[in-house]
């Protein structure tokens, strides 16, 4: 093709000053979006911080959302008139996060764009988000999403090609100017990848054999065509075992985030009467994961322990696992594992790429967040999906219940009451000055005693990178006492609204006969001390969490 007869146009324009990414890429509301040149300038952020366009091959996929279609418009036509060699695209604009992770490493491609706001709610008053990966399939780190962010701020003009919208659903090959487009089905690599990792065959005979029953609730958010395929087709569970399923461009009016609070149709099914074995849900674009037994809600911070404590069922990482991580505030269940497994534990801050680099040197096989996130080094983001098939191999091989799993656990190693406590939308600066208080009394903390509890350490948690040395600070203010219970302040990175304070709280009890205490009320007295120690209360004027998971 004569590139010269194209109709590329260079359109000017002037830089936006909040288009720094966050813990997970650039999250606003869909109304910041939509103003004129806001994603044009962003994009083109992307494509002048990478090291040229030219013969470059990027992903291209969101959790299909309002605005998705738009936007992968629009990024097709800009990404042919940078010049970029080819976009594989999943058919409709869909992948969720864990499939175009998995199709940037198969494919061998120099990255990708990922359309999402996560669990955040959507629709045309609801959010969207653009998040860049890397060619080892993970979210930039933040050297990357640094330059992305110091280019929007010099942006003068961005490319794009003029030429009516582009056929996004047809499976095949197709030119857009001088640029291929290959659509892609959005499930096939990424069902082959989990089947190499899993027992699929003790998992469909489980499934198959009649006495146990599982619900999926896709939540009408992305995993909707995954859950179908993989849990119905393939597995052999009988229709209707996915709820949800559709993909909604607003999710139904929902909140796509998998927890008690939000997940609340899967919950009703599982805490009901005459439940189902185990039940599951995913998020807004399939990298969370919520797991439930009958009558019984696993923490994410003790699923990332139980499938480290059992990854040896698992046929991918039954010769061994080098190492688990877990973000800071994440319990430390899996420490606890990895101690007498006698398997290496790193913990980072809090968001998915600060593991890429511990997997990329196979340090850290398994990775857990507390924030219902699990996944493991087949891909380079956490994984919902593959977090609901790990369980299922767990209770195909063990054959017992999710309750007596989980609870034999906790007499092994120990509970790790947990909870996290978040408070949205509180005013900016009175959550900045919060934190500043904290901040200035830790110097003073070591050795005060708060009711039973006496300050072993407190301070504000950086990380140095074990592989390549580089330094995150301010990841939260962390106070340990000296019977290893702590509490965590940290300010969310991916909220929109406001300021988002999130107070994470732990304690440890190895006494098996005070393991089944509900962990609001075993987690009290750490609850009021932090209220004393950070006066929230008083400070935001608020007297109690918008939501607790
Ligand atoms: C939150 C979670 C964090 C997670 C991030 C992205 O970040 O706490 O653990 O990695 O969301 O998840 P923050 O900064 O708001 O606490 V997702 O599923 O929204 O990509
Ligand atoms: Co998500």
């Amino acid at each position: 093709m004569n590139t010269e007869t194209l109709d590329i146009q260079t359109v000017s324009t002037t830089p936006f000053t909040d288009q720094r990414p966050g813990t997970s890429g650039l999250r606003k509301s869909v109304v910041d979006f939509q103003k004129p040149h806001y994603l044009e300038n962003f994009i083109q952020a992307i494509f002048n911080s990478l090291d040229g366009c030219a013969g470059k091959t990027l992903v291209v996929g969101g959790d299909g959302r309002y605005y998705n279609r738009h936007a992968v418009q629009i990024i097709l036509k800009m990404a042919a008139a940078n010049g970029l060699a080819k976009i594989i695209l999943g058919q409709g604009g869909i992948l969720s996060t864990p499939a175009a992770s998995c199709v940037i490493r198969k494919h061998k491609t120099d990255g990708g764009i990922i359309l999402s706001a996560s669990h955040n709610p959507g629709g045309p008053k609801g959010d969207f988000g653009v998040k860049f990966n890397i060619s080892n399939g993970g979210p930039a780190p933040e050297k990357v999403t640094e330059a992305i962010f110091a280019r929007s701020k010099e942006l003068q003009s961005y490319k794009i090609l003029s030429c009516p919208d582009i056929d996004i659903d047809t499976i095949g090959t197709v030119q857009v100017g001088a640029m291929q487009l290959q659509v892609i089905d959005s499930v096939d690599d990424y069902q082959q990848l989990v089947e190499s990792v899993f027992d699929f065959d003790q998992i469909y005979a489980l499934i198959k054999g009649g006495s146990f029953r599982m619900c999926f609730d896709a939540m009408h958010a992305v995993t909707g065509p995954y859950g179908h395929a993989i849990f119905e087709k393939r597995l052999g569970a009988p229709a209707g075992t996915v709820i949800a399923g559709k993909i909604l461009e607003d999710f139904g009016g929902g909140h796509p985030d998998p927890n008690l609070t939000y997940a609340h149709d899967l919950v009703e099914i599982l805490f009901g009467k005459d439940a189902p074995d185990f039940g599951a849900a995913s998020d807004g674009d399939g990298d969370r994961n919520m797991i439930l037994g009958r009558n019984f809600f696993v923490t994410p911070s003790d699923s990332i322990a139980l499938m480290t404590a059992n990854h040896k069922l698992i046929p991918a990482y039954s010769k061994g696992i080098a190492g688990v991580a877990r973000s800071m505030p994440t319990s430390r269940a899996a420490d606890r594992v990895a101690a007498k497994m006698g398997i290496k534990c790193y913990e980072t801050p809090t968001g998915w790429k600060f593991f890429g680099n511990l997997m990329d040197a196979g340090l850290a096989n398994l990775c857990g967040e507390e924030s219902f996130g699990s996944g493991a080094d087949h891909i380079r983001e956490k994984d919902g999906v593959w977090s609901i098939l790990f369980w299922l191999n767990i209770l195909a091989a063990r054959k017992e219940s999710v309750a007596d799993i989980v609870k034999k656990h906790w007499q092994e190693y120990g509970r790790n009451y947990y909870s996290r406590h978040d408070y949205e939308e509180v005013d900016s600066e009175k959550a900045h000055d919060l934190m500043e208080k904290l901040d200035a009394n830790l110097a003073s903390m070591k050795g005060k005693k708060f009711g039973s509890r006496t300050v072993d350490f407190a301070d504000d948690f950086s990380y140095t990178d074990p592989v390549d040395q580089s330094v995150a600070k301010n990841q939260g203010i962390r106070i340990h006492f000296t019977d290893e219970s702590r509490m965590v302040f940290r300010l969310s990175g991916t909220g929109t609204r406001g300021a988002t304070i999130r107070l994470y709280l732990e304690s440890l009890e190895l006494d098996a006969a005070k393991q089944g205490l509900d962990a609001q009320v075993a987690l009290k007295e750490l609850i009021d001390i932090a209220d004393e120690v950070s006066q929230l209360k008083a400070l935001t004027g608020r007297d109690k969490p918008t939501v607790i998971t």
